[in-house]
């Protein structure tokens, strides 16, 4: 990653806040901006997540070392997003203030609406028609799509060759379109922070300040931890390294609070900066945009115990259970798109018979607590990219 495109991003945060401070409500005339590089990065995510992950399935070579890749990606996806709930609960406990704080809500009266059960969500994995999924952009079925479209080039072998070298050929493209989308990442970041720093100024941010708090230090202490100890007993990498790495993808993720939006990004930077080949990186990364946000299971944790002490609910140690399970199929569930993670929070509450009126609790600042969430995210879907690296060069180096 050049220098001066770091600096540049840096720039463009400081830059946001100071306008956004200035100009307030006015700043949200340079929305427009970050509304043109979000349309950029949607107009790239359907063809490059197809024809990576393509590429990634048939560049495993065969169906042996896919089954091997696909067991450690989501082996290590799940052990850590089970512990980012773990921690997300711990901080709630710990920071959520007491019942009858100094907020109140009014009763945003709505109906639990019947929310997708577990099963539903994956069942829903499953595309009906593969052609509406793309049109619709329907992420997790996409990927679907995409695996057992590299499963079957490769089980076919000869035959299907022409089929794969389309798809590499269509992957080539969408890197270098990428390329070209992200030299306008500085522009995108002034453009999405500016009107947010302008909305919120820092005054609206007091009363919720716990909140906000609690997840900083939670996604801190788990990508500080859970992730430097990953990258460096299992990738062999220094963590410093891997986080300043990662840092243009993590900033692309808290501007944009889209994994799936960052992706080309968290690619590029794992391939460039963290020696993951393309092999990994577009089996590992599409994979973990959608199904792993750890930043978001700590976001449910912490939330479900913040609206629980704040109405007064205790909950008994199987309710915890229950959160942990939930919130960890919710995270996996979650769409790695703005906001998605508050609509998957109803999901939770529902599950510990917790008042939705906490969705009203919180919503009004959800969009900082996202842009933290999604930083995590992506960076953990890139530890998981230096790992499972590292672990095919060892079997590589032992197998041959
Ligand atoms: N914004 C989502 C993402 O892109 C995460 C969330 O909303 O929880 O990862």
């Amino acid at each position: 990653m050049k220098k001066h495109f770091i600096y540049q991003i840096i720039g463009a945060f400081i830059l946001a806040i100071i306008v956004g401070v200035i100009f307030g409500d006015n700043s949200k005339y340079v929305q427009p901006l970050g509304d043109l590089f979000l349309r950029l990065i949607k107009f790239i995510i359907v063809p490059l997540i197809l024809s990576t992950i393509v590429v990634g399935v048939t560049g495993a070579g065969d169906v042996k070392k896919l089954g091997r890749l696909g067991g450690k990606t989501i082996t290590y996806y799940l052990v850590t997003s089970f512990i980012a709930i773990s921690l997300g609960i711990l901080a709630g406990i710990i920071f959520s203030p007491g019942t009858g704080t100094d907020l109140n809500v009014e009763s945003t009266t709505t109906e639990v609406n019947e929310t997708e059960g577990v099963i539903q969500t994956l069942l829903n994995i499953v595309p009906t028609n593969p052609i509406e999924s793309l049109m619709t952009g329907d992420m997790l079925q996409i990927i679907f799509f995409a695996i057992f479209l590299g499963i079957g080039i490769t089980l076919v072998g000869e035959k299907a060759i022409p089929v794969q070298r389309f798809f590499d050929g269509l992957a080539e493209v969408m890197y270098k379109i990428t390329g070209i989308v992200m030299k306008l990442v500085p522009l995108g970041i002034f453009g999405l922070l500016t009107p947010i720093v302008g909305a919120y100024g820092l005054s609206v941010l007091m009363p919720l300040m716990k909140l906000i708090i609690a997840m900083l230090v939670a996604c801190i202490v788990h990508a500080g931890v859970v992730y430097s100890v990953a990258v460096k007993s299992l990738g062999k990498m220094n963590p410093l390294q891997f986080f300043k790495g990662i840092f243009p993808a993590a900033t692309v993720a808290f501007s944009t609070c889209s994994s799936s939006g960052t992706l080309p990004v968290t690619m590029k930077n794992t391939e460039e900066n963290l020696g993951v080949s393309k092999e990994t990186s577009s089996f590992v990364l599409p994979l973990g945009a959608t199904i792993n946000m750890d930043g978001t299971a700590i976001y449910q944790g912490i939330s479900v115990m913040f609206i629980a002490q704040y109405f007064g609910t205790g909950l008994t140690f199987a309710q915890l259970l229950t959160v942990a399970l939930v919130a960890t199929l919710a995270s996996i569930g979650t769409a790695g798109v703005p906001g998605a993670g508050l609509i998957m929070l109803t999901m939770v509450l529902t599950a510990v018979n917790l008042p939705l009126e906490g969705i009203a609790l919180i919503a009004g600042i959800d969009r900082i607590l996202d842009m933290m969430r999604t930083s995590v995210n992506i960076v953990g879907d890139a530890s998981a990219a230096v790992v499972v690296e590292q672990s095919e060069r060892k079997y590589d180096s032992v197998a041959s």
